[in-house]
């Protein structure tokens, strides 16, 4: 080779070819669609219009469901916030690690810093990532922490770029936003401190001032710990006064830094985790909500809840970013009347049914426990239909890596399933099986469901929910049966046999 030749050569392998790949990339990362995921808190079934519900209008859920795909056979893996939650992030069985049931407020972190999270997954295929609204999956290293300074590991740190979060739910302390691992309105001369076990501080709580409440608890347990905004909260804290939020703007306050986020990263590819706090306890919409269904508080926050998705819808729009944005709306877990405060849920609910023909509710292995609205939509990319292939939650990972293809061990699927092309509607064909709890295990294959023989209670008196526990196996044709009321375990123990094996292959 000729000296001008090598130089040449050396020219374009140094310099022109790592920036026409430099702008492959960059046209490459313009043209994958942003990802963001809506997950409502304690969203039933039969909640939303587009799912039934005809004493409520959801408008802007409605048209994303009519524009997209309605998934009718959809399933978290259980039917609490944390381990629903801490399976869509990792991918895997909340079971199959320990201290995944409901969290408290000052619980240390339980998703591993050091492996795949559906947002490292993104961030790994180059997009900006961000979670808005409730976490409840821990932070910090352990229960004791110092909340005035920097709080971590977090969101941040498996692999949200940006976070605004809520540590556990509204109705546990601290009430107070965290926004990147910093409290909000935090003061070193009013250190915010948290304490589960004993009272502290001088604000009065729950159990010893009643008459201070403008929501009442409607159980003596529960909700009787510190009182903040009027409201009795499960755990005591004290100080933060400036830091403590005010119920009817949180989710406005959700929603405004949803937006930012997007506005932040309108020229790259973003994935947003949006974490409502609809409609969970203490249900205290805006106040512009309140009164609006004729539901109670609850239909208000479904209302609220329904508004801010439009709102969210609007901006993409705005900044031309609906086109190429794909929006999946999801609920964590089965619907709850009385969860714990005596906000007319019960009193309203006017003929409404939250879990419509299912059988059970939010803590049930009954169907309402856990098969929650699943809505994709992505503008004139996924087809418009309702499907009944059977999906969960869990499957997010697996299924976002078909569009995404970034490289991944066959290890860190975990429990997931890439179900991608039943996502977008291409296909009704989802999982073969499906593995869920709500206090007991139970199993989906087909038509069939089985529900593990289970000694706990069978009804939560206080919230009015079947729990699903019997002592003896259950098993229900869903598609003859979807009220899960004819158990034909004892006429088909061939079946019973083989649902209970794919079972125990999961829960070893
Ligand atoms: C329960 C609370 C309930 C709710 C739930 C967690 C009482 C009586 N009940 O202990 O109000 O906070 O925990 O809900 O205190 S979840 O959706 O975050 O899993
Ligand atoms: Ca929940």
């Amino acid at each position: 080779m000729k000296k001008n030749e090598i130089i040449m050569l050396f020219f374009l392998l140094f310099f022109i070819a790592p920036m026409l790949l430099a702008q492959k990339k960059k046209a490459n990362l313009e043209s994958v669609p942003n990802v963001i995921i809506i997950n409502a808190d304690d969203l039933g079934y039969g909640d939303l219009s587009c799912y039934g519900a005809t004493k409520i209008e959801t408008p802007n859920i409605d048209r994303l469901a009519a524009d997209g795909v309605r998934m009718i056979n959809a399933h978290s893996t259980a039917a609490t916030c944390t381990p629903s939650r801490y399976s869509m992030i990792t991918g895997q069985l909340p079971w199959r690690r320990n201290g995944t049931a409901i969290l408290q407020g000052d619980a240390a972190l339980i998703i591993p810093t050091d492996k795949l999270t559906l947002p490292l997954l993104f961030k790994k295929a180059g997009y900006s990532t961000g979670i808005v609204g409730k976490w409840h999956l821990g932070i910090g290293d352990s229960v004791e922490k110092n909340w005035n300074e920097q709080l971590k590991p977090g969101p941040n740190e498996v692999g949200f770029d940006y976070s605004f979060i809520f540590p556990a739910t509204a109705d546990r302390v601290p009430t107070v936003f965290v926004e990147n691992g910093k409290v909000i309105g935090s003061e070193i001369s009013d250190p915010i401190r948290v304490n589960y076990d004993k009272a502290i501080g001088i604000d009065p709580t729950g159990a010893e001032h009643p008459e201070l409440l403008k929501m009442k608890a409607s159980s003596n347990h529960g909700h009787d710990g510190t009182i903040v905004n009027g409201i009795g909260r499960i755990g005591f804290m004290s100080g933060g006064v400036k830091a403590r939020w005010t119920d009817e703007e949180v989710s406005p306050t959700f929603l405004e830094k949803a937006k930012m986020f997007i506005e932040h990263n309108k020229k790259q590819p973003f994935f947003l985790y949006y974490a409502m706090t609809e409609p969970h306890v203490p249900r205290m919409p805006s106040t512009i909500f309140k009164g609006k269904s004729d539901l109670g508080y609850r239909g208000d926050a479904i209302l609220q809840m329904d508004w801010s998705v439009g709102e969210l819808i609007k901006e993409l729009k705005y900044l031309g970013l609906d086109r190429n944005t794909i929006i999946v709306f999801t609920s964590d877990n089965g619907p709850v009347s009385d969860d714990g405060y005596q906000d007319e849920a019960v009193e309203k609910q006017n003929g409404h049914r939250p879990a419509g023909e299912l059988r059970g509710g939010k803590y049930s292995a009954f169907e309402a426990g856990t098969r929650v609205p699943l809505i994709v939509n992505w503008k004139g990319k996924t087809e418009q239909k309702i499907s009944d292939a059977l999906v969960s939650q869990i499957d997010f990972i697996a299924s976002f890596n078909d569009l995404l293809k970034v490289n991944l061990r066959d290890e860190e699927l975990l429990d997931g399933q890439n179900v991608w092309s039943a996502f977008v509607g291409k296909t009704n064909k989802g999982r073969e099986s499906l593995v869920k709890q709500g206090g007991a295990f139970s199993v989906i294959k087909g038509n069939w469901k089985y529900i593990k023989a289970n000694n706990g209670r069978d009804f939560l008196k206080l919230k009015n929910i079947e729990t699903g526990n019997f002592s003896q196996p259950q098993l229900y044709d869903l598609k003859k049966d979807p009220g899960e009321k004819d158990n034909l375990a004892s006429e088909f123990p061939e079946i019973v046999k083989e649902l209970d094996f794919i079972l125990s292959e999961k829960i070893r």
